[in-house]
């Protein structure tokens, strides 16, 4: 072989090496530590699903196309598995969390999650999916962001801010799941929590004294994006800020046509974003409140979540009765036309709208983009259970370390090796 034709060879290789590394979508890794702490929310110490010993737990910011890497270590008595909701888990059904494509985690085991959240962005929340144990936490935020390329369809907001509101119970999971088992009813929550927190005390006789409540801190004259989740079992919530309108932009991976709420019902699982401009005069600190929907209000009111929105240039507390919510008990109507009046945001499609959200992303994203392959390999860290579990690898628990550092170099190293080969071939 001639010099020349060596070294054209030569370049050729480095460049396809440098074109993998470099085409690879970025990383974002979390260590998950999940275990049992002791919090009061409702004023009652109670058993509660914390992650990093948090709740809730950290929120995941990611951006389309990257590769997310979550390793759970689980410190719970029980069985465990993370479902990141509404991720479309392209080709790696067993990143996904649930039971029936995956298998649990043991106690004292860790799994390392790792997928693709590809060509999708949105407000979603991630939650422990087995044994009822979402109903003592261990949920959080999970968002996926623009590409660059990409533009939002609306200004960059001044802010994100991430709020979960959920009913709540003192019991924990384990006694939630006794009674079910039992064939008894759940009965009234004890509370609706606003970022794992209690109610402000707008009301002396409704709310007791020392209760921990939720702040939110904003400028005045600002637009944030709030992405708002119910977390919850099984109570749908209205959510409401005092003197605010709620401008509607995304819904769970849709941009939505932007209209304007007055409050919103939010039924368990469901994500939004909104976006809220702080046009008040700060004269006071603002309400925040979620509460429950088509119950009797009056007898429901203790069952009432309430934040506040401080404007860093407030001049006192909140005050007043909350804002109110639709009360309309036993007309569903409202709730049903206001569920229809969320359109996703249309748009031109063209040749070069390819470029932006519109439309069709819900589903030519979803489905031409895929790639022809069917699925990716099993990860060689898989659980078995069942009729396979004799395929399981006993792990060393006593070194469960994060697996995931040595993944990656493990990755790196046969891309470097792969390219080296036909070179020196
Ligand atoms: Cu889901």
């Amino acid at each position: 072989m001639s010099l020349c034709s060596f070294l054209s060879l030569l370049l050729i290789h480095i460049t396809l090496f440098v074109s993998l590394c470099y085409a690879a979508d970025p990383f974002v890794n979390y260590e998950f530590e999940v275990s049992y702490i002791t919090a009061s929310p409702l004023g009652v110490p109670q058993q509660v699903i914390a992650i990093n010993g948090k709740f809730p737990g950290p929120t995941i910011n990611s951006t389309t196309n990257n590769n997310v890497v979550v390793n759970v270590r689980n410190k719970l008595d029980e069985n465990l598995l993370i479902h990141w909701s509404g991720i479309q888990q392209r080709r790696s059904s067993w990143q996904d969390g649930v039971l029936g494509t995956n298998c649990p985690i043991p106690p004292k085991w860790n799994w390392t999650y790792q997928f693709q959240v590809k060509d999708q962005i949105g407000s979603f929340f991630y939650f422990p999916s087995l044994n009822f144990q979402r109903a003592s936490g261990g949920y959080g935020g999970f968002i996926v962001n623009n590409r660059e390329i990409i533009p939002i369809p609306f200004g960059t907001p001044d802010g994100d801010i991430t709020i979960m509101i959920g009913d709540w119970y003192t019991r924990n999971h384990t006694a939630l799941r006794k009674a079910l088992d039992a064939g008894k009813d759940l009965g009234m929550p004890d509370g609706v929590l606003i970022n794992g927190k209690g109610p402000y005390r707008y009301n002396d006789t409704l709310v007791p004294d020392g209760i921990e409540y939720e702040t939110i801190e904003v400028h005045p004259g600002r637009t944030y994006r709030i992405r708002v989740h119910n977390v919850g079992v099984s109570t749908s919530l209205n959510f409401r800020i005092q003197s605010h309108n709620l401008l509607l932009a995304e819904t769970e991976g849709s941009y939505t046509v932007q209209q304007n709420y007055t409050s919103l019902d939010i039924h368990v699982g469901q994500s939004y974003s909104f976006l809220l401009t702080t046009d008040q005069n700060a004269s006071t600190d603002y309400y925040i409140v979620a509460s429950a929907r088509f119950v009797n209000e009056s007898l429901w009111k203790r069952v009432t979540g309430v934040a506040i929105l401080r404007y860093t240039n407030s001049k006192g507390k909140a005050k007043g009765p909350l804002p109110d919510s639709p009360n309309d008990e036993f007309d569903k109507t409202f709730s049903m036309n206001q569920a229809r009046s969320i359109r996703m945001d249309y748009g031109e499609w063209t040749e070069n709208s390819r470029g932006t959200y519109n439309k069709w992303d819900g589903i030519a994203r979803s489905t031409t983009q895929a790639t022809n392959k069917t699925e990716l390999p099993m990860p060689d860290n898989a659980l078995y259970c069942g009729a396979l579990s004799k395929l399981q690898k006993p792990e060393d628990i006593s070194s469960a370390t994060s697996i995931m550092g040595r993944s990656r170099l493990f990755f790196t190293l046969l891309m470097i090796v792969c390219a080296l080969i036909p070179i020196f071939r």
